[in-house]
């Protein structure tokens, strides 16, 4: 059965001028790509996210961490867009000023054609020199497709920098560790600025990320939230569409831009 949203919701999304979408792992987990609240498995399992994704945990066993992205990073790359994924580039495709803004590491908003998404917590596919410079670096294997598969749960050796030598990290932000600047602050300004915010996919309590969608709330915006369960977002949402991203989206733009598109 088609999934019917509440009218007010299509209704807020037809009428704004300005929307933000901020997503968080729940917007990728239709594509097959584990969010961070799923428990970690194999080699991983006795970890919680939060410990891996830290420059700590790097820095006390390179092989594990680096391990562990290159297995997500090979999960993303056999993964494809969700209808949630397309339905948000329709969005941006629609709105007149229509902001894309993501927790998420992966690449999923680029490939279902939305432009310029900003990466809050950086890429699987942005690794970097561990030196000072933090000069981007290539992976080694990008060159020749036929490099294996990383197995789950495999320790894989980082590569070196080859200009200066040291380590080869993730391009993505530990916990622990500043946002990049310029992308925080054009997300909060486009928060700060719009009329509908969106927020898909986030259980909201990841910090300065989560300040995003209550900087919207505060600044008189109409937040409306996708997530199968409640989250401490409810609280600033005017809308609580529950249900899945893949499911929801399409029927909101649908019954946003589609039902003017045939009146
Ligand atoms: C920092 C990249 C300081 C790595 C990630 C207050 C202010 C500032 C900081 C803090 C603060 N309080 C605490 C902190 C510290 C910390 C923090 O927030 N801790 C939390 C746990 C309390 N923050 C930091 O460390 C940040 N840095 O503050 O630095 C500083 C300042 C200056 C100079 C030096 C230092 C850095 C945080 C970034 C960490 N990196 N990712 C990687 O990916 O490996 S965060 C990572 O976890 C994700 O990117 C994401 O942001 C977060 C997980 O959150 P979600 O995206 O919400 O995903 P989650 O799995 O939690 O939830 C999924 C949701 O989807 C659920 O609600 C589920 O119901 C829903 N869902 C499931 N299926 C579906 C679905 N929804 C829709 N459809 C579905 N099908």
């Amino acid at each position: 059965m088609d999934r019917v949203v509440p009218q007010d919701a299509a209704r807020l999304l037809r009428d704004a001028r300005r929307v933000v979408v901020f997503t968080g792992a729940g917007m990728s987990a239709e594509s097959g790509v584990p969010t961070f609240r799923d428990d970690l498995t194999g080699l991983w399992a006795r970890f919680d996210a939060q410990q891996l994704a830290t420059a700590e945990a790097f820095h006390a066993d390179p092989d594990l961490v680096w391990g562990w992205y290159e297995w997500r990073r090979s999960r993303v790359r056999r993964a494809a867009p969700n209808p949630g994924h397309l339905a948000v580039a329709a969005i941006q495709a629609r709105v007149p000023q229509a902001t894309v803004v993501t927790q998420n590491v992966d690449d999923l908003h680029e490939r279902a054609g939305t432009r310029a998404p900003i990466h809050l917590h950086g890429s699987l596919f942005a690794p970097r020199c561990v030196a000072a410079a933090a000069h981007p670096a290539s992976f080694p294997d990008a060159e020749d497709g036929d490099a294996p598969e990383p197995g789950e749960g495999r320790r894989i050796p980082p590569p070196r920098c080859v200009s200066c030598r040291a380590l080869v990290r993730p391009g993505v932000v530990w916990f622990g560790e500043a946002l990049p600047e310029a992308a925080l602050t054009a997300a909060v300004d486009a928060a700060a600025g719009c009329d509908v915010l969106l927020t898909v996919g986030t259980s909201g309590v990841v910090y300065p990320a989560a300040e995003v969608p209550r900087i919207a709330a505060r600044s008189g915006a109409a937040v409306i939230q996708v997530n199968p369960v409640p989250t401490p977002l409810d609280r600033v949402a005017a809308v609580n569409l529950r249900g899945t991203a893949a499911e929801v989206l399409p029927a909101l733009v649908a019954s946003a831009f589609e039902a003017t598109e045939a009146s």
